[in-house]
Parts: structure tokens; sequence; C-alpha cells
């Protein structure tokens, strides 16, 4: 019989001794919630585990217990190892010689009797010191940004298990348990959690506030259309078993440096109307990151926690300038479209409440005017703008 994704890795569990913990770069509330809750529980079961992760954390999540678990550098096993054959001639002595000056290592082999030859010798590479790999929250390898290319060998080498809730996902993992249905990564860890250790339950006040921090961020608080009645029933656990519920909602949403709320500032005061193609758009520069000393990620929230509260329209855009390109989140309102589909048509995805693209090499003055005729003429299709009168025409009664 066949074993759930879920079964996979408790069995690689049993035998794993040194994890890494891995998500995605620039991670959000999710992807550090998650890896320091699995790192924490791991730790428990007396397992050598070690989260990851290249970028410091956001000041918003500093609140996260146990931050200094994180290691923001990480060296996979590279030893080189020569191996001598020792069945016809026995080493009497080992030594080695540095020779700086003409940048070499002799290594000094003396034999007891006899003598070694060049065929005795070989040549090896350690193997990692890692026996599992868990990659939390990332959709794909790419995902995990510079860490991946710095140690593309140690994926080829250790298992990768893959546990996330994108619909991109690309199973990219020895084992993938890809839960669409699921809020949050660290929902089904909740679940993983359970089934890895069924004596001693691994849920504490850290582990749990944790794995809140994920299920309230990529809910935006209980807010989106992605809130399931299972995604409350595992929060209210989580709250039960000592989760800082307080913490995570001051922290991350209810304190705001002033650099973000000047640039907030800006992108309100640049809040356009397009009617009647029912949305609205903002736009952010460069200059703006400059003059305020702003951080690229200080746009997110923007765009949930105010411009989405605009009456009569059916989705939002912000357009922020960065280096290298133009960047547009999109966040549906009306239940009925499906977000995905306007980021598609720049080359992007995401959700249908939630989607993002980006215009390599651009800046706005170039791309804005293109981007809005884009849409005027998906949003003139979807809502049969262009044949308005031949409805009226076709059923009077329309109105
Ligand atoms: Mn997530």
């Amino acid at each position: 019989m066949e074993l759930t994704p879920k079964q996979q890795i408790v069995e690689l569990l049993k035998e794993a001794q040194n994890i890494l913990v891995l998500t995605h770069q620039n991670p959000d509330g999710d992807g550090l919630g998650s890896i320091l809750a699995l790192t924490l529980a791991l730790q428990k079961l007396g397992k050598n585990a070690t989260a990851v992760s290249l970028e410091l954390p956001l000041v918003a999540f500093s609140f996260l217990p146990q931050l200094a678990l994180l290691k923001q550098d990480f060296q996979s096993n590279k030893d080189f190892i020569v191996t001598l054959n020792t069945l016809k001639t026995q080493v009497e002595k080992l030594g080695y010689k540095n020779l700086p000056s003409e940048h070499k290592l002799n290594i000094i082999i003396t034999p007891n009797s006899g003598s070694f030859v060049k065929e005795d010798v070989s040549f090896a590479y350690g193997s990692a010191k890692v026996d599992l790999i868990f990659i939390l929250d990332s959709p794909t390898l790419e995902r995990l940004g510079p860490f991946k290319d710095t140690n593309s060998d140690l994926f080829y080498q250790v298992p990768t298990i893959n546990i996330d809730h994108h619909a991109g996902n690309d199973h990219f993992g020895k084992v993938n348990w890809i839960d669409l249905t699921a809020t949050s990564t660290a929902e089904i860890l909740v679940s993983l959690l359970e089934s890895i250790s069924k004596d001693k339950p691994l849920l504490d006040e850290d582990i749990a506030t944790c794995l809140l921090t994920g299920i309230t961020t990529d809910t935006n608080s209980f807010q989106n259309q992605n809130t399931t009645p299972k995604a409350l029933t595992v929060a209210a656990q989580l709250v039960a078993a000592g989760a800082h519920q307080q913490d995570i909602i001051r922290s991350v949403y209810k304190t705001k440096p002033l650099t973000t709320l000047k640039l907030w500032g800006k992108i309100l005061s640049r809040v356009y109307e397009e009617q009647p193609h029912r949305f609205i758009y903002s736009t952010v520069y460069i200059a703006d990151f400059a003059e305020i000393g702003a951080q690229q990620e200080e746009t997110s929230g923007v765009i949930d926690e105010l411009l989405k509260t605009a009456p009569n329209i059916d989705f939002v855009l912000l357009l922020s300038e960065r280096r290298g390109g133009v960047h547009g989140s999109l966040r549906a309102i009306e239940r009925n479209l499906d977000i995905a589909q306007i980021a598609a048509l720049f080359g992007g995805g995401g959700h249908s409440a939630a989607a993002a693209f980006e215009i390599p090499n651009s800046n706005l003055a170039q791309s804005l005017s293109p981007i809005l005729e884009k849409i005027k003429n998906f949003q003139a299709e979807r809502l049969g703008l262009g044949v308005q009168q031949q409805i009226e025409i076709d059923k009077p009664s329309f109105s």
C-alpha cells in the first residue's frame, strides 16, 4: 500500500538525525513561523535541527519566540577525502607539511614495511552532514534564492521534503505534501506535529505562537476569503496551547514604523479610480523610497489594509517601481473574479484573491499606460462594457 506524504515524512524522520529547515527568500510570517516551529519541535524530539534564513526577519516579526535559532549562514560539509588502500601495506606514521610559499600541502605516509603505490590512493567527497531537508512554504526550489545557488549539491545528495499550500508548487521534493485547501504551511504543520509524536504532544507556547503567526498572516488575520472552518479550529487549538495571539496582532497589525506611514500616505495620495472598468490603482516610485528612507517591503499591507476598502470596485492594483523592473500587486474584491487571470496577462500568477506580476527591465514612465490599457480591455470584455447599448435594446427590462 502506498504511504501518504505525511506517513512518508514520519518514516524519513525516524532515520534522520541532522535536519535542515528552509523557507523562501524574503520570508513572510508563514515562512518564518513555520521553520521556527518545526525546528523547535524536531529539537524536542532530540534531533539536530537547524533553521536557516539568509535574510534577517522584518522588524514586525521580532516578537517571534526563539528567533535566535535562525542561522543567517550555512556551510554544507565539503570535506575532500583521500583514501589509502592498506590491504598490502600497513601505515607506520602519518604526517603533513604545509608549504605556503608553493601553495601546497604534503601528506606524508610512512609504511611499516614495503611501499605504497599510486594505485593505493583514491579520492572522494564527504557526504553532507545533513540527512534530511525540509523546505516550507516555497513553491519552487528557485524561491530559496541565493541559498539554492550556493548549496546546489546538497539538494542532489539529501532527500528533500516539500510542504506547501501554493497552487503553483512544482513538486520539487522527494516527498511533496501540498495541500491547496490549507490557509498556510503552518496549518499543515499542526497536523504533521500530531503525527510525528503521538505519545507526547509537541505543541508548547513557543511552537504554538510561531504556527499561529503563519495562519494569522496568511489569512490577513482571518479576514481573507481563504479562511476556512479548519483554519479557525486549528487556530483555536493553538491559542489553547498557549499561543500569544495578542503579541502577533500588536506586532504585525498595530505597529507601523513612521517610514511605512509616510510611504502609505504617498500611495494613498495617488489613488486613481478607473470607471466604468471597476478598479482602483496607485503607484509608488523608486524616488519615493529614497526620499522617505523606506524599504521596498514596506508597501506590503497598504493594499490589504487600506486600498481594498474602496467601494464599488472589483479589484485593486498597486504598481511599485523597483530596481530592475515594475512589480504589480493585485487583490480581488469581487468574489467571482479570478485575479490570477489579470496577473497572467503580464506573465504573473497567484491565487484567485491575490496575485502579482513583474515587468522586468522597465519603469513606471514606460509601462504604466500599457498596463492600464491591457487591464481595461480585460475588464471591458468581462463586464461587457463595449456592448452595453445592445444589451439594453435586447433586454429592455434589464435595468
Ligand atoms: Mn504561506
